[in-house]
């Protein structure tokens, strides 16, 4: 089947949110006018300033992907050695360490968030560790006090996966705002999308590490006759830009019919026995980014792979995010045994995440539910 099909008939896991044609087109119209396409244009500029009052940080950088903002991020600190990290996550979390000269050391996860166990953190910490790199996965909030605190005790640095918490705040402070730095993605599947973007936020107070992000996102050119360091290409263009901008001013809106889907899937499938759902985490503000559910096989009735097979035959293209868990690649076969993380190796064999955007249907959801509840025992 071509994209064309998959797309109209069938519904995927998410779809990307788009503005109004029209608002698109006048929001890229000037950039006719000077044709200034990338390098830090004008709506780079306008939405790094937007960006910072939404997200409640103090600062941002932009960048051309959330994968970038990771790698870039982890060179900014100059860290050498060990970075202790979940395999509970996406290919590019453990693959940005590795890229960056890093070695990754897995810690299990905790089993109701899904995040970084900090119980499971001093175990894994030795003199070669320089930092810690939890994920907010799925929107669920790391134990960031847990995490500060042993990291404070050890001299590590703090860098979040916030690839998932786009507008999430805990008790009431912007999810940016924690760790040395939080990384975001704007990818076309995320809660926010700039088409394809991520975003770097840091404390004020380190200065340095802004300027040295800013140059690894352009060569490390510093001036026209001047070249500081070995940085690669990592800037957001104006069009990315431009999407970010219009849909910046949606987004609350975004978050709530989110928020509607979500609630419905919640009223449906809490009570079903064998079903596991997302914990909902006190001060917490939440951005309904992903729905997972947890099949357990023995009590529920069916696996997780044949819930997926059968929603898959009737055009519902749910997904095992994260299946494998990222120590399980086959790239990194020969370095890890995933079975040093049980937890992360059965979450990740019994997940389903169901399909989640803010114009999916009351109906759309009920029809995905039946179809699981008809597989109860
Ligand atoms: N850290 C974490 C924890 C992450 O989850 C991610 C990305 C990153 C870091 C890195 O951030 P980026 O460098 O990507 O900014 C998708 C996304 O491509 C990826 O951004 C995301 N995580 C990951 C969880 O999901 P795939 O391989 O599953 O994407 P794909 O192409 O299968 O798309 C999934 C569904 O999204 C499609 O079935 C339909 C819908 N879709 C997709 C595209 C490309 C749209 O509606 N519009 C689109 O343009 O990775």
């Amino acid at each position: 089947m071509d994209c064309d099909s998959i797309m109209q008939e069938n519904i995927l896991v998410t779809r990307s949110s788009l503005p109004e044609f029209e608002e698109y087109i006048d929001e890229i119209r000037s950039m006719w006018d000077d044709h200034w396409l990338t390098n830090m244009g004008r709506k780079h500029e306008r939405l790094r300033s937007e960006l910072r009052e939404y997200l409640g940080v103090e600062e941002i950088e932009l960048f051309t992907n959330g994968h970038m903002a990771i790698e870039l991020a982890l060179l900014g600190f100059h860290l050498k050695g060990e970075v202790i990290t979940t395999p509970f996550t996406f290919a590019s979390t453990t693959h940005a360490i590795v890229r960056s000269g890093l070695k990754p050391v897995f810690c299990d996860i905790d089993p109701e968030t899904y995040t970084i166990d900090p119980k499971k953190l001093r175990e894994r910490i030795t003199d070669r560790t320089a930092a810690i790199l939890p994920v907010h996965v799925y929107g669920n909030v790391c134990q960031v006090d847990e995490i500060d605190k042993i990291a404070r005790e050890y001299g590590l640095k703090v860098i979040y996966d916030a690839a998932h918490t786009f507008g999430v705040t805990c008790r009431g402070k912007g999810i940016g705002s924690y760790g040395d730095a939080s990384c975001f993605s704007f990818h076309a599947t995320k809660v926010f999308n700039t088409i394809e973007g991520g975003a770097v936020c840091y404390s004020s107070r380190d200065k340095d590490f802004g300027e040295q992000i800013y140059l690894l996102k352009d060569f490390g050119i510093s001036r026209e006759d001047q070249v500081e360091a070995i940085g690669a290409n990592a800037k957001l263009n104006e069009f990315c830009a431009a999407m970010g901008l219009c849909n910046l001013r949606h987004i609350n809106e975004e978050i709530a019919k989110r928020e509607k889907v979500v609630s419905r899937y919640r009223e449906r499938l809490s009570k079903v026995k064998g079903i596991v759902l997302n914990k909902v985490q006190k001060d917490v503000k939440s951005n309904y980014a992903y729905f997972p559910v947890l099949f357990d096989e023995d009590v529920f009735g069916a696996s997780r792979d044949q819930v997926a097979e059968r929603l898959r035959e009737k055009g519902i293209f749910a997904r095992k995010y994260f299946y494998p868990p990222t120590n399980a690649f086959e790239c990194y076969r020969t370095e890890y045994d995933p079975f040093e993380t049980p937890i992360t190796m059965s979450v990740s064999k019994k997940v389903l995440t169901l399909p989640l955007y803010a114009d999916l249907s009351l109906s759309d959801v009920d029809r995905i539910c039946e179809l699981i509840i008809q597989m109860e025992r």
